[in-house]
């Protein structure tokens, strides 16, 4: 049995829904399945600095996972229902994505990104009962609506807790792979996408970096090659990229998506 497995016991006791959760998150930034791209001018780097709503984000399918702000200077999705999998992405189905418009080439990383308990973001849930639970990067085609999308996210998939998943979604199909059981200890990881110049992904990453900029990187392709699984989307010469969490059934639930900052590097 798995309960003589040591992160078991790194629970901060099963989570209480915090008074008043939920308010003030609609951020009018909601564009439920906009397909027109807004102006290419948005900054794209974002600290989360301070409390509130996310600032000058598209978001897809804001209705599936509405309580998502900074809050304490970082990105806080907090995920409470996944009644008919209305946060998941995968195969048909797609949650709710923050994101914005980057042009190919670009290099993107997003620091200290992964799963943790409503009480705190930086300790991350246990792992009882097998659950399904993320928060990562997703890169989608500029369509909001259309079922082709990549992404690379860190969580408990299953079994196989405290890892990195990486999956790709064409035409509704998806593929999907992770680093292994134990991969990110933390249920954190920092995550590196380098959009290429023929509009191919290369994805790396790592153990958080407690001090970027003046701690060297480290960082890991994904799988040992940097190529997520299964074909990839035809991205054209743009896609959005932001951030997801998500849970597939309702093991785990709530939970909170957790994020220190994202970066498009040059910017
Ligand atoms: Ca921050």
């Amino acid at each position: 049995m798995q309960l003589s497995k040591p992160w078991m016991h790194a629970i901060g006791g099963l989570v209480v829904l915090l008074a008043g959760c939920g308010a003030g998150t609609n951020s009018g930034n909601n564009n439920s399945g906009n397909t027109s791209p807004p102006s290419q001018n948005v900054t794209v780097s974002d600290d989360f600095a301070g409390d509130g709503p996310l600032i000058n984000y598209t978001t897809n399918n804001a209705s599936s996972l509405r309580d998502v702000a900074r809050v304490n200077n970082r990105y806080r999705a907090n995920l409470t229902n996944n009644t008919n999998d209305i946060t998941l992405h995968f195969n048909d189905y797609q949650g709710r994505l923050d994101a914005k418009l980057v042009n190919f080439p670009f290099e993107y990383i997003a620091r200290n990104i992964g799963i943790g308990t409503q009480r705190n973001s930086q300790t991350a849930p246990g792992a009882f009962g097998d659950p399904f639970i993320f928060a990562g990067i997703q890169i989608h085609v500029t369509s909001l609506n259309s079922l082709n999308s990549s992404h690379i996210v860190v969580g408990h998939r299953g079994s196989t807790a405290f890892t990195v998943e990486g999956k790709n979604t064409v035409n509704g199909n998806s593929t999907v792979t992770d680093e292994g059981f134990n991969a990110a200890p933390a249920g954190r990881a920092d995550i590196r996408v380098v959009g290429n110049a023929n509009q191919t992904l290369t994805v790396y990453w790592q153990q958080p970096n407690p001090n970027p900029g003046v701690q060297a990187d480290n960082w890991r392709l994904y799988n040992g090659t940097g190529l997520l699984p299964g074909n990839a989307p035809d991205y054209g010469a743009a896609a959005y990229i932001g951030l997801i969490t998500y849970a597939q059934g309702t093991t785990g639930v709530p939970f909170v998506g957790t994020c220190d900052s994202v970066q498009l590097v040059g910017e």
